[in-house]
């Protein structure tokens, strides 16, 4: 790596006036009953978003922070699934593509996406609740929310089970949260591209081209959901795109945690969700840790082999404790963390690797977040205490740009993006942990 570590560069947080400004992002972003990711590019409701947003949310308002997951809860299907977009009827249907009529939803209790997001859901609930319990309480927050969290779970864990061996299938890039990730590029290449003339893309409006996805892949995008949409959303049936994704899955299997604690707070039984916790963390290991990548890699249902790219998708399960020597050792060797901006999506020695390209490497703040929590939940403080310093610069140097660029920190895509200042809200407000005096995780990182 002969580019210059952005991070050894020594500036200061001004700490105060970073909160201010995260604060009057969220508060600019509030529509009345949620946030929106971002005023121009994203106007509606997106699911993973809501669950990040709530969690900084909860420091400026309890109160908002859990009508944004009302919200969004209140959209789930009949069948459980809670869908990755909720159209706001107030905002313009072409403001954004696919818009509600592309989803052909009527009938559901708002105007939706047929796709989902990864589960952050629960881990939201349980935290929102944690900053405010005699408001929850009041409100009956939990008891409202918990059966919905179960049924959604149960669509993810039975439904989109599809090989039947214990994890969450994907349907479509959108429904990993990383839609233009490296690691989609051979599944994809099955699918027919809808012809670009087809359709009118409207995310170039608002950001430039050579950051997005590329016109051929969003033709592959459209035909998947449009393939999906006239199945009638069917999950039984066979699917040009399914794929196992460790980040999917290790955040089901944390959600179940915080399901069980939510189940205790509402004095109801806790087995069941530590016992599904329990079974998606060993299947999690069964199927998608690979001993000689030294990272979890995702599955493809098609051959039913790993897809050899090592994301930051692979390196999520440390939240629940999984394989921390090896995936601390691939951070360092393969991300850089501590040399360049916060933790970039995809393997910074990987030939595809691009700074600037949705997902091929840039840093985002929301899986740096997720980053940072598993860090800390397996002891590597040291990584934890500098990730969060370069979180707050990143953000500070970017003015809350969607994501930047791991060797520069240039910033991307939408400017004042909700789930940026989100993150950085709730660092700056929670409990960070003192550094230890000797990492028992700690890795040599190689000295090039
Ligand atoms: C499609 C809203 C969403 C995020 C995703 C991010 C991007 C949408 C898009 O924006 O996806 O869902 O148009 O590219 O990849 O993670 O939830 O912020």
């Amino acid at each position: 790596m002969s580019r210059p570590a952005t991070t050894d560069i020594p500036v200061d947080v001004d700490e105060n006036r970073l909160r201010r400004s995260a604060e009057r992002v969220l508060l600019a972003n509030w529509t009345g009953r949620w946030t929106v990711p971002s005023r121009e590019l994203y106007p509606h409701q997106w699911s993973w978003d809501s669950a990040f947003i709530a969690i900084g949310l909860r420091h400026l308002s309890p109160r908002r922070a859990q009508q944004e997951l009302e919200s969004l809860l209140g959209a789930q299907w009949p069948d459980g699934r809670l869908p990755h977009i909720v159209f706001d009827p107030r905002t313009d249907p072409d403001a954004y593509f696919p818009g509600p009529d592309f989803w052909r939803t009527t009938g559901m209790p708002a105007r939706t996406s047929g796709l989902v997001q990864p589960p952050v859901h629960a881990i939201a609930v349980w935290e929102v609740f944690a900053a405010d319990p005699a408001l929850a309480r009041r409100r009956g927050f939990l008891a409202r929310s918990y059966p919905k969290l179960v049924r959604w779970h149960e669509y993810l864990r039975v439904r989109r089970d599809l090989a039947g061996h214990g994890l969450a299938a994907i349907r479509h890039p959108w429904e990993s949260g990383m839609d233009n990730s490296p690691a989609w590029d051979a599944p994809l290449l099955r699918v027919e591209p809808v012809d670009a003339g087809l359709f009118q893309r409207r995310d170039l409006r608002h950001a430039a081209a050579a950051d997005r996805p590329t016109n051929v892949d969003y033709g592959r995008y459209v035909r998947l959901a449009a393939d999906y949409r006239d199945s009638g959303y069917a999950d039984d049936g066979g699917a040009d795109f399914a794929v196992e994704d460790p980040m999917f899955n290790a955040l089901l299997a944390a959600s179940e945690a915080a399901l069980a604690a939510i189940a205790g707070e509402l004095g109801l039984p806790t087995g069941r969700h530590w016992e599904n916790h329990e079974s998606i963390r060993a299947a999690l290991d069964e199927r998608l840790f690979s001993p000689t990548d030294n990272s979890y890699l995702a599955r493809d249902l098609s051959d039913d082999r790993h897809i050899p790219e090592r994301t930051i998708s692979g390196l999520v399960p440390l939240i629940v404790g999984g394989h921390p020597v090896e995936l601390l050792e691939t951070v360092g060797r393969r991300f850089g963390v501590g040399r360049v901006s916060m933790v970039p999506s995809y393997d910074l020695t990987a030939d595809g690797f691009d700074g600037a390209r949705y997902w091929r490497g840039p840093s985002w703040f929301n899986t740096a977040w997720l980053m940072l929590r598993g860090f800390r939940a397996v002891g590597a403080l040291r990584q934890a205490t500098g990730l969060r310093h370069s979180i707050l610069l990143a953000a500070t140097r970017s003015g809350f740009r969607e994501y930047v660029d791991p060797y520069t920190t240039a910033g991307h895509g939408s400017d004042n993006f909700s789930w940026t200042a989100a993150a950085v809200l709730d660092l700056l407000r929670g409990t960070v942990p003192a550094p230890a005096a000797s990492d028992p995780h700690g890795v040599q990182e190689p000295s090039t």
